[in-house]
């Protein structure tokens, strides 16, 4: 099976930018020929870099980015060919979900499951950092930088009853009660570990399927314990096991509705004995295979 790739190498909009570096190290990762010999042929449909030396503001060159992913993003979502696009920061995902809800729109709205440590949720009036991978979800729901809300039309390009996070368990009030009064579910760490992580895909698919066109999965790899994956460079204790995980993940794999995922904040400079990278190809078996690898 043909599976398209694109990778979103910028850290521009992290405090940390080796996750700039993240998808270059995955297309020539050693496992890439393992990721073949199971099936799945990687077809790189483009690696978007951002221009350091243009004059223009972080923000200026970040929301450029975004849309030429977006521009990359868009024919394969309106195609229904199922995509993978890696990290990069988290601001990628404004650039691939904007594109998947312009290609859907004519269908209806869509759908979005997002796994984080964080809540990703804050506006430039309640960031403290400023960083704008802190901001993609607020972003997606038509809060923030109009460079960014504006982005193909200026509607909000998800509902936040089709939005659901998972993971959570690091955030600031301002970003809280954004989601919290917009009425998004949060499936919180400590609601995965007493239920676990299966039942909670599953609940978390119904909200992201129900009454949409179809759905996406944006997957940050924060989510995930840094005792299985350190390489990453917002990391929170406590977090979802990389098993557990991929094992869930597998019940994606032959759902339709499901558009495609983004994988995002590998940072390649933190990682040990490729650890997280490994993890990372074991994810992507699982959702395009449905098989889990050890
Ligand atoms: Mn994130």
């Amino acid at each position: 099976m043909q599976v398209s790739f694109l990778g979103y190498s910028s850290g521009l909009g992290a405090a940390s930018t080796g996750c700039g570096d993240g998808p270059l190290v995955i297309k020539k990762s050693a496992y890439i020929s393992e990721l073949i010999n199971c099936g799945v042929t990687p077809v790189w449909e483009g690696m978007f870099q951002p221009d350091e030396t243009r004059p223009e503001s972080k923000l200026a060159i970040i929301a450029d980015l975004c849309h030429q992913l977006g521009l990359a993003v868009l024919p394969l979502a309106q195609q229904n060919r199922f995509f993978i696009v890696l990290g990069g920061d988290h601001t990628s995902a404004i650039g691939t979900w904007t594109a998947v809800a312009q290609a859907k729109k004519p269908a209806g709205p869509i759908g979005l499951i997002w796994i984080d440590a964080h809540m990703d949720s804050h506006t430039p009036s309640t960031t403290q950092s400023g960083n704008y991978h802190g901001m993609p979800v607020a972003t997606l729901l038509g809060y923030g930088e109009a460079n960014f809300t504006h982005m193909f039309y200026a509607e909000p390009k998800i509902h936040p009853k089709h939005l659901c996070l998972i993971g959570v368990r690091s955030f600031e009030e301002g970003e809280a009660k954004l989601l919290r009064d917009l009425n998004v579910r949060i499936f919180y760490m400590d609601e995965v570990k007493k239920r676990g992580l299966k039942v909670i895909l599953k609940e978390a698919v119904e909200i992201a399927s129900r009454d949409t066109a179809g759905y996406g999965v944006s997957l940050d790899i924060d989510s995930i314990d840094p005792k299985e994956a350190p390489g990453t460079g917002s990391c929170e204790a406590d977090g979802l096991s990389g098993k557990e995980l991929s094992s869930a993940l597998t019940q994606l794999a032959n759902d339709s509705r499901l558009v495609g995922i983004e994988i995002v904040e590998f940072d390649p400079h933190y990682d040990q004995h490729q650890m997280t990278e490994k993890l990372i190809f074991q994810l992507i078996t699982a959702i395009t295979l449905g098989k889990t690898l050890t």
